[in-house]
């Protein structure tokens, strides 16, 4: 077993049964005219995890350890969108209208797609999930235990919505949940920061939390 040096206590990993989950850094929520902005977001805010994000899944790449991508999105009839979701709140635009990156949260659509930044490789994993965690509706309880993952380190947006539901479905089927946080942001800065107390408190109660640069030395020591 190896360690990455974390909160709330050292975060111990089988080197063969770990893996990178990368939540929902799609254009729709990362860049101006789509799901997020359209909520009244200022997106730029989620823009400081992507170098950090950068850095994570270059050492995954490197370590040829596997990774998976995750998209929130919708297909294209719809038929996979509750009305309570399209309907709800006032956004400028709903999921399914055609906004400037085509239709707002629609699979195969360049919005729903993941920026260039941190654009999947050949071989890597992506799901599509109709909701804000990613074991619902999607086959990514399969691709993980296919893989023979036991734990897995998170990034992404919005922390404390797909990415904190994400780290709770996963710790409730027994993975062991680290959180890179600095690979991950919200458009409300407190609520990452109360995202990440309530993953650690109580001994880690959903997971562990630590910094990119902790876990990249953490997997070069492992
Ligand atoms: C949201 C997400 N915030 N990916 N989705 O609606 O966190």
């Amino acid at each position: 077993m190896a360690v990455i040096s974390a909160q709330p206590f050292d975060f111990t990993y089988d080197p063969k049964a770990i893996g990178l989950v990368m939540i929902d850094f799609q254009r729709d929520f990362m860049e101006p005219g789509g799901f997020g902005e359209t909520l009244g977001n200022d997106v730029s805010l989620l823009r400081a995890a992507i170098p950090p994000a950068q850095r994570l899944l270059q050492a995954f790449r490197v370590a040829g350890l596997p990774v998976i991508h995750t998209r929130e999105c919708h297909k294209p009839d719809l038929s996979d969108l509750p009305e309570a979701k399209r309907s709800r709140g006032n956004p400028s635009l709903r999921i399914g209208d055609d906004g400037p990156m085509g239709r707002i949260l629609i699979s195969g659509q360049p919005g729903a797609d993941i920026i260039p930044e941190l654009y999947p490789a050949d071989g890597e994993y992506v799901i599509d999930k109709p909701g804000k965690g990613a074991f619902y509706a999607t086959e990514f309880s399969e691709i993980l235990q296919g893989l023979g993952l036991k734990q897995l380190i998170f990034a992404g947006v919005t922390t404390e919505v797909c990415v904190q539901t994400t780290m709770r479905e996963a710790n409730d089927r027994g993975y062991d949940c680290l959180l890179a946080t600095d690979a991950t942001e919200s458009y409300f800065p407190a609520f990452k920061a109360s995202a990440i107390q309530m993953i650690t408190a109580q001994g880690g109660i959903v997971g562990w939390a630590a910094d990119v640069d902790t876990i990249v030395g953490g997997l070069d020591a492992g």
